[in-house]
């Protein structure tokens, strides 16, 4: 079958929106690290709708840190790709013309460097995950322990972690006496922006404190809240989009209709106008981030940890399930909610509202699966600080209590059909298949660099813990959130 590329598109249907400008007018501005589903669907449509209004050199080379896949799909289709919005009753297709090129760091490092050393780059986009900033679990220093660190720790080539290829290239900027880099990223961490620098900032001091120095005087590390839904795309999928097409698309990525970007208004030099395409610019993200983590991020890790167990394969598929709907519904708006602090008068409501529909999207297959990979790393993000909160407060902790409880079953890797499955966290091998009875009362010390001292401080939270565990295999871990409702 034809592949889409420069030669084809042309003869892509006419229902594809394609890119109103020329590419190649426009040079590169933008390196992004971790060319995932989510850049390609998210900032990178930002950007495609700024080159499309306004022009301006702010094409992005795009970077793999870990593989070759993306680029090995992209190279051949002259880095075109399409977006495929799947509301529930639309699909809207546009092809992305913003992506200039893409480098995969493990067989082209110095091509990497050179691209971030550039005098015409000025703006460093990141999604990594939130593992990919090497930071231990209080998220202040680095996890010395985790070898990829060490490595760039000791300053070896080629450097391992993004931190590793961003202290490399801003050593060679600073030496050419180039500007520095606004850094942007665009992971879901809380005060993601601060995150990054205190971790390079770190690495540096380490290596280089005069590096460190110049990197706190030229470069910009704003705080952002990103929003859209992405899943990984399935085979099935790219085989019904071909035909729509009438040509393969190897990198086409899926995703909902909804967008939101909001970034604080804190920059080392030139960015691109996407305050004039939708995102917004603020002084202060927290608010808008902590409302995304603990309401979208949070709910969707409780539904992915009991669906993975429950053998429940989707998102859409979860929030069917009345009872979990219900506790969905009664977290967002009893625990979260109070933890919040935008201005007087923000829709909160109609928010919470349109999350539940964006869940239920069933044109957009969301994996439990996906959400539940990493998930030590996402609980300190999106729950802990709703459950702290309330203990402070004196708030009500049923849901965030069955959260982490749901996570610890889930760490067992066994649904309850008996079905193993890889539980894909590094940080939670520890709590797998030691065939202790699964409690957090006799967990605390491998719970301990999560929660620190948590539970012994607030018995009430690791009762409500083990009282859900023991709800869980009495009644199963669906029928057990009944007890919410009850
Ligand atoms: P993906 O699996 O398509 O891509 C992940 C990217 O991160 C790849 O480029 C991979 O090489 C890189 N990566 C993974 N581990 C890394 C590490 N340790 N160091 C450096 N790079 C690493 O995933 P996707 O959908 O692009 O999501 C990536 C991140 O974007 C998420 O973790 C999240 O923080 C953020 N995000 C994703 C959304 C989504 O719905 N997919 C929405 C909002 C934010
Ligand atoms: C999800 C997020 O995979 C996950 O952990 O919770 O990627 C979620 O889809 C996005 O944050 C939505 O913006």
């Amino acid at each position: 079958m034809t592949q889409l590329n420069e030669g084809t598109r042309h003869h892509l249907p006419e229902s594809v929106a394609q890119p109103g400008y020329d590419r190649a007018a426009w040079a590169p501005g933008i390196v992004h690290l971790g060319i995932g589903a989510f850049h390609r669907a998210h900032q990178a449509v930002y950007t495609d709708d700024v080159l499309g209004r306004y022009g301006g050199d702010w094409r992005i080379i795009g970077v793999s840190l870990r593989g070759t896949a993306v680029r090995d799909a992209l190279e051949p289709q002259d880095d075109l790709y399409t977006v495929n919005l799947c509301g529930d009753t639309t699909a809207q297709r546009r092809l992305i013309g913003a992506v200039a090129k893409v480098l995969a760091a493990r067989d082209q490092p110095q091509a990497v460097i050179d691209a971030l050393a550039d005098p015409s780059v000025r703006v460093v986009t990141l999604t990594i995950t939130e593992k990919g900033y090497g930071l231990d679990p209080s998220g202040e220093r680095l996890d010395r322990t985790r070898t990829d660190v060490g490595a760039d720790l000791g300053g070896q080539w080629p450097p391992v972690t993004a931190l590793g290829f961003l202290a490399h290239a801003l050593e060679r900027r600073r030496g050419s006496d180039l500007p520095g880099l606004t850094l942007i990223s665009c992971d879901n961490l809380s005060g993601n922006g601060r995150k990054l620098k205190h971790a390079l900032l770190e690495l540096c001091q380490t290596r280089n404190p005069r590096l460190a120095d110049w990197i706190q005087s030229t470069c910009a590390f704003p705080c952002t809240m990103v929003d859209r839904i992405v899943p990984a795309a399935r085979t099935e999928q790219l085989e019904q989009l071909a035909r729509t097409l009438g040509m393969t698309d190897a990198a086409a990525v899926f995703a909902e209709p909804f967008r939101q970007w909001v970034i604080e208004h804190h920059f080392a030099g030139p960015v691109p106008p996407w305050d004039k395409v939708g995102a917004e610019f603020v002084n202060d993200v927290r608010p808008f981030e902590e409302m995304k983590l603990r309401l979208l991020n949070a709910s969707h890790s409780m539904l992915a940890w009991i669906g993975v167990v429950a053998g429940i394969d989707t998102i859409a598929d979860a929030v069917t399930v009345d009872s979990l709907w219900r506790m969905v519904t009664r977290y967002m708006h009893t625990e979260a909610r109070p933890t919040l602090q935008l201005p007087p008068g923000y829709p909160y409501e109609r928010y919470m509202e349109q999350l539940l529909m964006r869940f239920a999207n069933r044109a957009l297959p969301h994996r439990t699966a996906q959400i539940a990979v990493d998930s030590s790393q996402k609980l300190t993000q999106r729950l802990l600080p709703v459950l702290r909160w309330n203990l402070e407060h004196n708030g009500c902790i049923e849901c965030a209590c069955l959260g982490i409880a749901a996570w610890l079953r889930y760490s067992q890797g066994i649904d309850e059909h008996g079905k193993a499955y890889a539980v894909d966290d590094p940080s939670t091998a520890a709590l797998a298949g030691s065939g202790q009875p699964l409690r957090a009362t006799a967990w605390s010390t491998a719970l301990r660099p999560l929660f620190g001292d948590l539970f012994e401080r607030h018995p009430r939270a690791a009762t409500a813990v083990d009282a859900w565990l023991a709800a869980f295999e009495r009644d199963g871990i669906v029928a057990a959130t009944e007890r919410l409702h009850g």
